[in-house]
């Protein structure tokens, strides 16, 4: 079964979204998700460019192959675009070996290790007040898990903090907007949220909270300190983590858990937080890390280390990617918790899919393959606009992490 053909299909149904589709020489086809929010363009041409012409006529059921002639074979390794466009390509094989085996892929990765995938939303709002509201709204819609974030009193706008509910876009504006941020206004703000969170809603919900790289890791320690009490399950990118040993500093003060890793792509960027334990769990996902193969491999590495998973699962990444995450998670032995924006109407109605959300659980779909499709002419409705992340400045006008 040879690969026929590949289309590269960008789309903009609510917000970018760029799909891979190959088609084998008997008529089956997969999907993958090459989605990276910002960068669009680049993983389409970089797949369009470079990587199709490589696939057409080779064998569809080589997907280990496949990876390491498009890894190693690009002398270049690694990157953002480099690997969601192999994740794309990764991901499309195993929807197709799933077809052609008559299982969904998680049969193929050694089948179920759990009943379900627990996920957790997130409430966002300006105020602590507004904030109670929207935890109430996920707990009424049966989530065991919330993450929380709020406004910061005394800074205009807070990424992360939007009007919409349920999911929001981040990618606001063609070119990056820009916010401002204090890190004293924020580290005094937010164990007030955490006691009022917990104090109405009592011990057993599931509280985590995102800090968006913005601290230091002194500065880190000390709000994994001041929210023990609240028992988080996890502070997420605590500090931007391109030093993997800047999170060793943290583990020393505080018992709060971490989890990082949605900007990672390879292995290399988590061996050490991983294998030093520096870290709890590692959030990892299907379209930036190399796709299925390469995924497995890093929850492989992170069981050995008592390090659980909690991949990313914001609305920038299809139903594409989360049909894929959600057939991992269900088979890993080190499942920890999995994120799940909800998308849009109309983002799910170019990508029909069959996984579905009930008591706090997904589960992914039955049918043959990862259960997630593409409606081609749909998406062709749906033009791409550009959309940029937004970017930080101090208030003495200093460029921050975002
Ligand atoms: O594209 C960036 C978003 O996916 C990211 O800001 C969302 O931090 C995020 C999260 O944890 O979902
Ligand atoms: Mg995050």
């Amino acid at each position: 079964m040879k690969i026929a053909d590949a289309r590269v299909i960008v789309t903009c149904p609510d917000r970018n979204f760029v799909t891979l589709k190959i088609v084998t020489s008997s008529g089956v086809y997969g999907v993958g998700d090459a989605t990276l929010n910002g960068r669009e363009l680049a993983v389409a041409a970089y797949l369009q460019e470079h990587v199709v012409p490589a696939l057409i006529g080779r064998d569809a059921s080589r997907i280990e192959d496949t990876w390491q002639y498009l890894y190693r074979g690009a002398y270049w390794r690694r990157g953002p675009v480099t690997m969601s466009a192999i994740a794309a390509v990764d991901t499309a094989l195993w929807d197709i070996k799933g077809k052609v085996a008559g299982l969904p892929v998680y049969q193929l990765l050694g089948g179920r290790s759990r009943e379900g995938v627990t996920v957790y939303g997130h409430a966002n709002a300006d105020t602590v007040e507004d904030v109670l509201t929207e935890v109430a709204t996920y707990v009424d819609l049966g989530y065991q898990a919330v993450r929380v974030q709020t406004g910061v009193p005394g800074l205009a706008s807070t990424y992360g903090v939007s009007k919409d509910r349920l999911f929001y876009e981040p990618a606001d504006s063609a070119l990056p907007t820009e916010n401002t941020w204090s890190t004293a206004h924020y580290l005094d703000h937010v164990p007030e949220v955490f006691a009022r969170v917990r104090d109405e809603f009592g011990p057993t919900l599931k509280l985590l909270h995102d800090v968006h790289h913005r601290l230091t890791p002194i500065e880190a320690a000390r709000l994994g300190k001041s929210v023990e009490p609240y028992n988080l399950t996890w502070i997420e990118d605590p500090v931007p983590a391109e030093l993997q040993e800047g999170f060793r500093l943290i583990r020393q003060h505080t018992t709060t858990p971490i989890a990082v890793g949605e900007v990672f792509n390879t292995i290399w960027d988590c061996q050490q937080l991983i294998t030093e334990q520096l870290i709890d769990y590692i959030r990892a996902t299907v379209v930036h890390a190399g796709g299925i193969s390469h995924l497995r491999r890093i929850f492989d590495l992170a069981n050995l280390y008592h390090v659980r998973s909690g991949s990313h699962g914001a609305t920038d990444l299809s139903p594409v990617c989360m049909a894929a995450a959600l057939h991992l998670d269900l088979a890993i032995p080190n499942f920890g918790l999995q994120e799940y924006m909800r998308h849009t109407e109309a983002t799910d109605a170019v990508f029909p899919h069959g996984y579905h959300f009930a008591d706090g659980y997904l589960h992914p779909s039955e049918a043959p393959g990862l259960g997630v499709d593409i409606d081609e002419e749909l998406a062709a409705r749906y033009p791409y606009r550009p959309a940029a992340l937004p970017v930080n400045r101090l208030q003495d006008g200093t460029m921050h992490s975002w």
